[in-house]
């Protein structure tokens, strides 16, 4: 016979209210080496919990774990980051950490609750290394877990767990692992964890929690848009300050150097993406990331950076002439894209589909390209334009969402098409090494589009005018 656990959310609701908004005193952050007092809250993070709760079936539970480690070589690891979907629910930066929330309240060590934070154990022998580890007491004062546990008691309590539920959360995809070598390795969230509840439990049911959890991502809450904002702004920042310092004769990764120092010198702790920074031929490589070139006279410039602020990205293609002045073909390329893109924010529009925005800008790059001779038939428009128009944009750069459902009110999307005609392309060779691509952050509201990264010039004639400034 099942045990079913007993159902008392009211209790936990009178427990949740106890906790209220408080801020997190400064003294408690700084003790955690924590000094950004403009971070998601803990209320914002929980409303996340609650919500995807109120989406999972009667008797179920939902795991989700924290990013893995990664090394880079030897013993130096890649700079940690955390998993999206465990971020946007926790607010938790910490590797070896798992979140379990469950359908109905448990009594957990003489408390009812129906979520638990699993944390690396505090460890004085490796905090003098790292800096101070959450713990299960930071996670409560910090993160305002009412019930939070050593990483090692998982197993022990999603054993229980597992007995009485019918439907598991998962992300069966993902092959993840703790890294503390001090956990039970039979156990080890990943691959074998999904296996093991397989065959030991098969009477529960994994389910992907990504669906749902997608759609919440992509509807952004007050607080995450004023931090995509404040990305996003840098970013136009970097930007403009590249366009109006460029010439010939600067490398790549100097132009990279610039908008990445802009990043960090106001407060964004990674760029959202590897910096592309394509100079003559490269401009036409869509995902160009060596950024060695020397740049040289008239060589066009494409060049995709955006930052990320406490985990949101931002993500900003613009460009431009390396000399300062566009040829006559680049700046018929760069008319037509900028054609394109206009025609596509304006489909950005709640109700609307998804590919809309797409749509119109395929249909101007096509009548576009025909008419200046780079194509003889529309569908060719593929040569030069190879990728869709339109992404989420959010904690991951490309994020979370649904774009099978219509546009909806606080989505943020980019919209970004592009022209890349690379040497030896068929067609007369004098627009050869363009490679063009215009991309604005786009928030879907009731009134219409609002361009998020307009702080950065997209008329051509407002690039020359500011390249004219030089330092
Ligand atoms: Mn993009």
């Amino acid at each position: 016979m099942r045990f079913r656990l007993p159902f008392l959310l009211s209790i936990v609701f009178c427990l949740y209210s106890e906790v209220g908004a408080q801020p997190v005193p400064i003294d408690t952050l700084h003790k955690y080496g924590i000094y950004d007092t403009d971070r998601l809250t803990p209320e914002f993070h929980r409303s996340r919990r609650d919500e995807f709760r109120s989406h999972m079936a009667e008797h179920s539970a939902a795991l989700f774990l924290a990013a893995p480690e990664k090394i880079r070589a030897n013993d130096v690891y890649y700079e940690y980051h955390q998993d999206p979907n465990f971020y946007y629910l926790t607010g938790h930066v910490q590797p070896d950490a798992a979140l379990l929330i469950t359908k109905q309240a448990i009594l957990v060590d003489g408390q009812l609750t129906h979520e638990i934070l699993f944390v690396q154990k505090r460890e004085p022998s490796h905090e003098v290394w790292t800096g101070p580890r959450l713990g299960a007491e930071g996670a409560k004062s910090v993160l305002k877990f009412q019930v939070a546990l050593e990483n090692d008691s998982l197993k022990r309590l999603l054993t229980i767990i597992l007995q009485s539920i019918d439907t598991l959360y998962y992300n069966q995809v993902s092959l993840r692992s703790f890294s503390d070598p001090a956990l039970d390795t039979t156990w080890n969230p990943g691959k074998d964890l999904f296996n093991g509840i397989k065959s030991k439990y098969p009477k529960v049911e994994l389910v992907q929690p990504q669906t749902y959890l997608s759609e919440m991502r992509s509807i952004k809450q007050d607080e995450e848009l004023r931090l995509m904002r404040k990305a996003i702004t840098v970013s136009n920042t970097a930007h403009n300050e590249i366009i109006r310092t460029a010439r010939p004769g600067l490398y790549e990764y100097q132009l990279q150097a610039l908008g990445e120092y802009i990043f960090t010198r106001n407060g964004c702790e990674y760029t959202g993406y590897p910096c592309i920074v394509g100079s003559g031929n490269n401009s036409t490589i869509l995902h160009y990331e060596t950024n060695r070139r020397k740049t040289e006279p008239g060589d066009f410039i494409e060049m995709d950076i955006g930052a990320e602020y406490h985990g949101y990205s931002a993500d900003v293609t613009r460009s431009f002439p390396i000399s300062g002045k566009f040829t006559p073909e680049q700046r018929l390329i760069y008319d037509l894209v900028l054609e394109a893109q206009d025609s596509g924010i304006a489909e950005a529009q709640v109700g609307k589909d998804f590919k809309a925005p797409h749509r119109a800008a395929v249909s101007v790059i096509t009548r576009g390209l025909l008419k200046l001779g780079i194509i003889t038939k529309p569908e060719d428009y593929k040569k030069y334009f190879m990728h869709g128009t339109s992404h989420y944009l959010g904690l991951d750069v490309h994020d979370a969402g649904n774009s099978l459902k219509p546009l909806q009110d606080r989505q943020v999307i980019t919209v970004e098409p592009g022209i890349y005609i690379s040497e030896g392309s068929p067609c007369d060779k004098k627009w050869w090494k363009i490679g063009c691509r215009i991309e604005d952050d786009i928030l879907i509201t009731p009134h219409g589009p609002e361009i998020l990264s307009k702080n950065s010039p997209r008329k051509a004639e407002d690039i020359e005018k500011l390249m004219s400034k030089h330092n």
